[in-house]
């Protein structure tokens, strides 16, 4: 812990920095990939911002220190917590109910009772170097209880929150046994952001239905609770984008552009090369991907000589039983298609169960045709946002499910419904064939608004809303104007 106090102060599970042992037992740090960082550091660098969260290992208790022009205040997270608290409440309870419940959700009485104590350190980490009227922004739904315990410690406090995975409908919601705990917990903040404009009304009904509140969009009125007055809290949709200037840029650079042709040579040069990249998760819709391949190709409508199809599947938390399933699941999927359609020199599936650096995704993008993101439910789904912004050359087809929240800014994507696995393959073969002019155009379309909502957008947007919903004054020191006038950018609220 440190004696120091912040301004700004951004608290999440994960700190953006891994904490990395070598195999010679050497410690460091390394940046972890993410957006996030890239939103939140010119805030961070400008308004004096700390960085609350865990370091990725058990039980790694240091000192605050800075990486990067960014004071980082790590959390020691023992192995019963990550057990309990993180692999057990965040991820396979809450996971899965937000996510439509695609896999059963599992209930455990004392995952929760972690679940309360973890936010508790967090809340009490952060309210003890939280300077007087500080602004505190947490992040996701590990720590949806850290508002309220937070404004009980510290009223003082701006608190914002930001959900990054969807909020689910109140018929799967009300399943949850500490429903009524959750939403107290995120109605602690002065504003709550969702991905999408139906996640923020799913919310609304929720403390409808379970409090009472009055609520008229974008606003909930919250009663006094105990020695706090009454207060007016904003929840609605702030989409989040990715760094486009920067992927843009890695795009464009020759070794990015030397890789993608050499990807295409060492595929075969296929007429078609089709991409798929998830992080290996059950949302992702992965499996129904590859059922609507291999029937076209059972079909005969694709031949593995002309189309080959990339699936990256970057390992994630594997020591999640459902997780473990899945893999196996996929990897079985993946051996029986090669080994039915596979010749010679020709692969049907070219599946690849690692990281890459960023470079070699961008590499990727730039050598796909077709972008397949086909997920059953997701938040946003940045790798739609990622292929569009690494088209500078306005060539490429994205089909894009429903479900993820990128469908509702990206709408000349290739709309799909993932379980229509007639509609599926409908829409691939109509990728495959699609005249270069229109991909063309709708890829310019789908660049300009990638464009208008960039992640620096995002975070503007969400922290002007956060001092309007308070006072209107501006703690950041960062220029928060002008935003645009995007349709998700919300008035002053009224004075009540
Ligand atoms: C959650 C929500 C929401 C993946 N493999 C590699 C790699 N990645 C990068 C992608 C992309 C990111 O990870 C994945 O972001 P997504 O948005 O697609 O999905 P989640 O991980 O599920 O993220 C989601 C997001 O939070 C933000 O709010 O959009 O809905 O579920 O950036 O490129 N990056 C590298 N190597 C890999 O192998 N370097």
């Amino acid at each position: 812990m440190t004696d120091e106090r912040f301004a700004f102060v951004v608290v999440s599970n994960r700190l953006p920095v891994d904490h990395v042992i070598a195999e010679d037992g050497s410690a460091s740090w390394k940046q972890s990939p993410g957006g996030l960082v890239t939103a939140l550091e010119p805030v961070m660098r400008l308004a004096d911002g700390a960085w609350v969260g865990w370091a990725g290992q058990p039980d790694v208790d240091l000192p605050a220190f800075t990486h990067d022009g960014i004071r980082i205040v790590p959390l020691a997270l023992s192995d019963a917590e990550i057990e309990n608290y993180y692999e057990g409440f965040s991820n396979d309870t809450i996971w899965p109910l937000y996510h439509d419940v695609i896999v059963p959700a599992t209930y455990h009485r004392d995952w929760w009772d972690s679940y309360v104590e973890v936010n508790q350190r967090f809340a009490d980490a952060t309210a003890a170097i939280a300077d007087d009227g500080a602004t505190v922004w947490v992040q996701d739904y590990q720590l949806q209880l850290v508002p309220r315990m937070l404004r009980l410690a510290r009223p003082d406090l701006t608190i914002g929150f930001f959900n990054h995975i969807p909020f689910p409908a109140y018929g799967l919601y009300s399943q949850l046994p500490w429903r009524t705990q959750i939403i107290e917990g995120l109605l602690g903040a002065d504003v709550i952001g969702f991905q999408r404009v139906s996640d923020a009304g799913n919310f609304s009904r929720a403390v409808r239905r379970l409090l009472g509140h009055t609520t008229k969009s974008p606003y909930i009125d919250v009663p006094p609770d105990g020695d706090l007055p009454a207060r007016r809290v904003v929840a609605r949709a702030f989409p989040i984008s990715i760094d486009v200037e920067a992927f843009e840029e890695l795009a464009r650079s020759p070794a990015v552009q030397a890789r993608a042709t050499q990807i295409r040579q060492e595929l075969g040069n296929p007429k078609t090369v089709m991409l798929g990249v998830d992080r290996l998760d059950y949302t992702k819709g992965i499996g129904h991907r590859l059922k609507a391949f291999s029937e076209l190709l059972e079909d005969g409508r694709l031949r593995v000589e002309d189309v080959t199809l990339v699936q990256v599947a970057s390992p994630s938390r594997e020591r999640v039983e459902t997780y473990k399933h899945l893999r196996d699941d996929i990897e079985l999927t993946v051996g029986r298609i090669n080994g039915d359609f596979g010749t010679i020199g020709h692969q049907a599936v070219n599946y690849l169960h690692h990281g890459f650096p960023r470079e070699e995704m961008a590499a990727l993008y730039l050598a796909a045709d077709v972008m397949l993101v086909t997920a059953l439910r997701d938040g946003m789904n940045l790798v739609a946002k990622e292929y569009v912004a690494a088209r500078y050359d306005e060539d490429g087809v994205l089909v894009l499910s429903e479900f993820a929240g990128a469908a509702d800014e990206l709408k000349t994507a290739l709309r799909i419904n993932p379980h229509d696995i007639d509609g599926l393959k409908d829409a691939i073969m109509q990728a495959v064939d699609m005249p270069r002019a229109e991909r063309r155009k709708r890829m310019r379309s789908l660049r300009k608004r990638v464009r208008e909502n960039d992640v620096q957008h995002w975070s503007r947007g969400f922290l002007r809303t956060l001092s309007e919903a308070n006072d209107g004054v501006d703690r950041f020191g960062v220029d928060l104007d002008p935003l645009g006038d995007l349709e998700w950018t919300v008035e002053r609220p009224p004075a009540s």
